[in-house]
């Protein structure tokens, strides 16, 4: 056969390929609309009444999630009208519009011109995105459509990722390829990955991005770094997402050739101006500035003996103009402080509550160290009252096992949001500070450490997409519970089977409790391996800095583990309101999750249980490895509900994980072993190993990791 016919008959083929015989690579996210069973119920057409950018995407979006979902089965259901509430028709049904604010939507069946329709409207044309978003999460989760009634305002106003994305392309502590920014190209070209990523986060209500890593380099500041970000910032303004940049502090002397960076300077503060309004010139809507100041090696005012706030109200000064706002962060911890690493953002925070111009928010960790796998939140919460405190969690699984292990985060930020600080008595939660219900903000804000890279799944694996998810929708209405984003999740990445759904909604809430189980149980943390943070290492005990090693955090030896915190310690648990605080500094009433955070106890404490605190301890690793076991099971019975793909996908990395898991089990046992002398309990398995095999495990290629 001719070449030219053969390519022909192949490109008809694919052409006359069934649309679910597709390779499922991820890709599509839980944006996939595959065909659903009663193709007749969904809604018939899409009527859009007014014209812009925005609601041309909302009616775009419409069109080809229905035509996909109805595949080749016709569909006779009510129409979509797509409309703001100012359409006189619309505003003559007197709904209840006013509470939706900029940004909420109303989905409702209604009766518009004497015919049934399902009308998606709001106060502006990215409400009826959002909207749009929400009648195809319902669609695809086959919830139904009859009587709707979706009515939802966002509870934080910004909604941001942060991209821990270099200019060389690599990500640091990203697990998913390389940076999604090609800025070689840019602004020239735009492929269309930027549009689907905006579209992705359209869909969870994420409205602003910070397109460059915290340690960030002078560079994005230039005229060709400003070009490039304002050219992703048009392609991400019709899905609502504004464009951020984090800013070094020294880029005063590093481009404008000025001999400080001192916030009172003002040559200083001149600059930053200047520097203000270019930015804004070529990006009107510019959101703003994230910065990393004095922190791991970073500048910041205080080289120049200034405070943060006077570092931030400087760069606070320069967008405030042009409507912008500072995120500056709190992840602090000096060189040269002794006081316990948990304790030193509140040390320095606190007293500059009430400093911050009005367009600062103070980012705060979920907790006091780093992202680990269980820490109690962060005293600053509740703290700082007339400071608006922006919560920043991370995605991406620096601590949780990359991307390979399955650990569905919203759990873990379920729990922070619903911690209570009780500062105005009980029901002060974390999240009712963040939103600024707790102490009056009206600018709120929540961050997330993105794990978006350019692997073709954007995440590394089938299950992180869930943490992306779960973000999103957490940062969107934060009393949604983790459970119910999981079930959501489920069913659109894979099928809304509820044979599938049930057990892999419970795999995921379990997962990231058998992560702490097996890494860092009863409130222990930060002992993983020294810079790329893989693998266990607790021994390490020989870096520069103190809280640089795992020992400093543990503080185990023949005796007893654990870090004491309270006043007999480094009296952490005085930065907590006095309820909080008497909770902790009890072993007794501190929750078992969190004993060892609080609490150095001896190897023979006695549990609430009767158990000795060593036998505990190894139950909980031997919990946490028998849990991926059991996830991994419960996974391979699913093929028959999964693409071969995305299924195959998943098993491997339970493998990995399953390995993993074991690794980290039984190195921690020899290494507590190598210190207290015990006998394991009775029936607990002794490590495969012995504790100098572990030691010698090296990982010089891992990835992620920034040097
Ligand atoms: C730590 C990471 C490091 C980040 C730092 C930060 O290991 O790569 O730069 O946090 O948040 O978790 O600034």
């Amino acid at each position: 056969m001719f070449n030219g016919v053969r390519l022909l008959l192949f490109a008809l083929c694919v052409m006359l390929m069934p649309a679910h015989a597709r390779a499922e690579d991820g890709y599509d996210l839980w944006l996939r609309y595959r065909p659903v069973t009663d193709a007749a119920a969904l809604p018939r057409a899409v009527e859009r009444r007014g014209d812009s950018p925005t609601l041309r995407l909302a009616e775009e979006e419409l069109t080809r999630a229905l035509a996909a979902m109805a595949g080749d089965g016709r569909t006779r259901g009510p129409r979509i009208v797509l409309a703001t509430s100012a359409d006189a028709e619309i505003a003559a049904l007197r709904l209840p519009t006013a509470d939706l604010g900029t940004e909420g939507y109303l989905v409702r069946s209604v009766r518009l011109g004497n015919s049934p329709a399902i009308l998606v409207t709001a106060n502006s044309d990215i409400g009826v995105l959002y909207g749009t978003f929400a009648l195809l999460r319902q669609l695809g989760t086959a919830a139904g459509i009859a009587d709707l009634d979706l009515t939802s305002t966002p509870r934080i106003g910004l909604r941001v990722l942060n991209h821990w994305d270099n200019l060389d392309g690599q990500v640091e502590r990203g697990y998913a390829g390389e940076s999604i920014w090609d800025w070689w190209t840019l602004p020239e070209y735009t492929g269309p990955r930027y549009t689907d990523y905006a579209r992705a986060n359209a869909s969870l209500g994420i409205n602003g991005t910070v397109l460059n890593n915290v340690n960030a380099k002078a560079d994005s500041l230039t005229a060709p770094y400003i070009a490039k970000a304002a050219a992703l910032a048009d392609v991400f303004r019709p899905w609502g997402i504004k464009v951020y940049l984090s800013a070094r502090f020294s880029a005063p002397v590093e481009l404008g050739g000025l001999p400080t960076a001192d916030p009172l300077d003002p040559r200083v503060q001149e600059w930053w101006n200047a520097k203000a309004t270019e930015v804004y010139r070529a990006i009107p809507d510019f959101g703003g500035f994230l910065v990393k100041a004095n922190s791991e090696g970073q500048p910041g005012p205080r080289d120049y003996g200034r405070s943060h706030a006077d570092g931030a109200n400087m760069l606070a000064r320069a967008v405030a103009p042009h409507g912008g706002i500072v995120m500056w962060r709190a992840f602090v911890y000096a060189d040269t402080d002794p006081d316990d690493r948990a304790k030193q953002a509140y040390t320095e925070f606190k007293p500059l509550d009430g400093q911050f111009a009005d367009n600062v928010l103070v980012q705060v960790k979920n907790g006091a160290i780093d992202f680990q796998p269980r820490e109690p939140f962060h005293p600053l919460f509740g703290a700082m009252p007339q400071t608006p405190l922006m919560l920043e969690v991370q995605i991406t699984k620096e601590y949780l096992g990359y991307n390979t292990h399955l650990a569905f985060l919203g759990t873990m930020w379920e729990e922070v949001l619903d911690a209570d600080t009780m500062v105005q008595g009980a029901g002060s939660t974390v999240a009712r500070v963040v939103d600024g219900s707790l102490e009056g903000h009206r600018l709120t804000g929540i961050a997330g450490v993105a794990n978006i890279g350019a692997d073709r799944d954007w995440s590394g694996s089938t299950f992180d997409q869930a943490n992306w998810y779960a973000f999103g929708r957490l940062a969107w209405d934060h009393t949604l519970s983790a459970e119910a984003i999981a079930r959501e999740w489920a069913a659109l990445t894979f099928t809304p089977d509820p044979a599938l759904v049930q057990p892999v909604t419970a795999m995921m809430m379990a997962s990231r409790e058998y992560v702490v189980d097996y890494m860092t149980p009863l409130g222990l943390a930060h002992l993983m391996g020294t810079g790329h943070h893989h693998g266990p290492a607790p021994w390490v005990a020989d870096l520069a800095r103190p809280e640089w090693n795992p020992v400093y955090y543990h503080r185990a030896d023949r005796q007893g583990i654990g870090f004491d915190r309270t006043a007999s310690g480094s009296n952490a648990v005085a930065q907590y309101a006095a309820p909080v605080a008497a909770r902790y500094a009890d072993p007794r009433t501190t929750p078992v999750e969190d004993l060892l955070w609080f609490h150095h106890l001896p190897w023979d404490w006695q549990m609430a249980d009767g158990e000795s605190l060593w036998g505990t301890l190894v139950a909980r690793y031997d919990r946490g490895v028998a849990g991926v076991a059991d996830m991994r099971r419960q996974w391979q019975t699913l093929a028959p509900l999964v693409d071969p793909e995305r299924h195959a996908q998943t098993d491997a990395f339970l493998a990995i994980q399953q390995r993993d898991a074991t690794e980290w089990r039984d190195a921690s046992i020899a290494y507590w072993q190598s210190l207290n002398g015990l006998p394991l309990p009775a029936g607990a398995a002794a490590p495969a190993h012995p504790l100098e095999y572990y030691q010698s495990l090296a990982y010089p290629y891992a990835p992620g990791h920034p040097d």
